[in-house]
């Protein structure tokens, strides 16, 4: 074990001891981590905890961390796309795994549960609006785990049938596949759980190939990603997180579990009429899932 100090311009600690961009001390985490994009989830996902004790906001990351039927759960916000998921993954990983005062990471790790509950567009006609979709693999058109050493467990064999069926242009991307967490997975199958590969996008408009003024590189790209398929799995949703999530929770040691409420169906061009009222059912089903 490496007992270097980690120096003050790599591990960024605020005056009151917390880290750098969530603001949260050590203490203040839970085990079980539900991560939303909107800040204003955090407290659609809390109002449900019977107590609340840690209350904390800096910038798109918002905190709350209460107990739920007497489990302590961390609710946070990460805002939108793999580039914030870097920050947060990384910041829970120092709350859980590093020790602030030595600066040093600590003899034995911990393990998060993390689950991410997100909204998401479908891109399959069969998956309408206002089901639940639990991510059984991410493939992810960032490049953000590129960035990173020993990412052996990266499905190589699906990212290069992928990038051959798409005729991906290199300049875009290089896609990276990363697997869901088996045990969460086991947890979160049920009926009302469909499931897929997920895609993450690095934009919501051009690459997800939505075309308001702008000319698109491939006006096909989302009806070639819907006819892709590989050992009978096909990629059912995009999004702008799963990848990151599941590639820092992998690198990290943590178990992590993408949950998407589907608010559009871009295949058919429909949107939910009731997107708050799915989210918060999605809401309400992981909670239960937790505590059952
Ligand atoms: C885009 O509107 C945002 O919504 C989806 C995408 O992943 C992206 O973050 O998820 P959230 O609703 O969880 O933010």
């Amino acid at each position: 074990m490496n007992k270097t100090p980690i120096r003050e311009s790599e591990l960024i600690l605020n005056e009151d001891g917390s880290i750098y961009h969530l603001n949260l001390k050590p203490d203040d985490l839970a085990s079980t981590v539900i991560t939303v994009g909107d800040p204003d989830r955090v407290a659609q996902v809390s109002k449900h905890f019977d107590s609340i004790e840690v209350n904390v906001s800096k910038r798109e990351f918002k905190t709350h961390t209460g107990r739920f039927r007497g489990k302590r759960i961390t609710v946070i916000s990460t805002g939108i796309g793999t580039d914030n998921i870097d920050i947060v993954f990384n910041e829970l990983d120092a709350l859980a795994n590093i020790d602030f005062e030595s600066r040093t990471i600590r003899e034995k790790l911990q393990k998060l549960t993390i689950i991410r509950i997100g909204t998401s567009g479908a891109i399959q006609k069969d998956i309408p609006v206002d089901s639940f979709l639990a991510s059984e693999a991410a493939i992810g058109f960032d490049n953000l785990l590129h960035f990173y050493g020993n990412t052996g467990f990266l499905e190589t064999d699906l990212s290069e049938a992928f990038i051959k069926h798409t005729h991906w242009n290199p300049k875009k991307s290089d896609p990276y596949v990363v697997s869901a967490d088996s045990s969460l997975l086991a947890l979160f199958n049920s009926v009302e759980m469909k499931k897929g590969i997920t895609a993450t996008n690095v934009g919501f408009y051009g690459p997800q190939g939505r075309k308001l003024r702008l000319d698109l590189e491939d006006d096909d790209l989302n009806k070639k990603i819907g006819s892709f398929v590989y050992t009978g799995n096909r990629i059912t949703n995009l999004e702008m997180e799963t990848s990151g999530i599941y590639g820092m929770a992998k690198l990290l040691g943590h178990k992590a579990i993408s949950l998407n409420a589907i608010l559009a169906n871009r295949a058919n061009g429909t949107f939910s009429k009731q997107p708050q009222k799915t989210v918060e059912r999605l809401i309400e089903y992981t909670l239960n899932k937790l505590t059952e």
